[in-house]
């Protein structure tokens, strides 16, 4: 991996964050955000969108933590106006208080995500990937970096 074709990193955005993914997403690519959940967070999402009018455009990839009175992440896309179905995990590796890292790495069949290191989950193209080229954060976290990391 090149370090030198890798786009510098967007520190501390503010929240909601709206913003283009440099190079568009290709097999192999990874999305990195560092952050943190304050401790009285409701939800935030990652969006990963096609086109810049963020909520007036298809989503590719909505990947939702949400701390109810159970835990859990919301995945779907948004296509043509519409949530399509959900899919959710009923676990949460991302703990209200804590620094996280989440890595998003696109492959030819679908997202993978892992929290801290570790696998999480998977979702399956819906969309091409080749049609996303925005990134959307939103709702209550922090975000202490945002990087994209080019496969080759
Ligand atoms: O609730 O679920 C994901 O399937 C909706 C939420 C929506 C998504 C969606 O209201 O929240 O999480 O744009 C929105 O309203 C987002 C933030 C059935």
């Amino acid at each position: 991996m090149d370090f030198y074709s890798n786009p510098l990193p967007v520190i501390n955005p503010s929240i909601p964050y709206t913003g283009p993914i440099p190079g568009g997403l290709q097999d192999g690519k990874m999305i990195m955000i560092k952050g943190r959940v304050p401790p009285h967070t409701n939800r935030f999402h990652v969006n990963l969108h096609c086109g810049q009018m963020a909520h007036h455009c298809d989503v590719a990839f909505h990947f939702n933590p949400r701390y109810e009175s159970a835990n859990y992440v919301v995945c779907n896309s948004f296509e043509n106006r519409s949530w399509c179905s959900e899919e959710r995990k009923h676990e949460m590796p991302i703990q209200r208080g804590e620094t996280f890292q989440l890595l998003i790495l696109v492959q030819s069949d679908c997202y993978k995500v892992a929290v801290n290191d570790k696998h999480f989950l998977e979702f399956k193209h819906r969309i091409p990937f080749s049609r996303v080229d925005t990134i959307t954060i939103e709702g209550q976290v922090e975000v202490v970096s945002l990087s994209f990391i080019n496969s080759n």
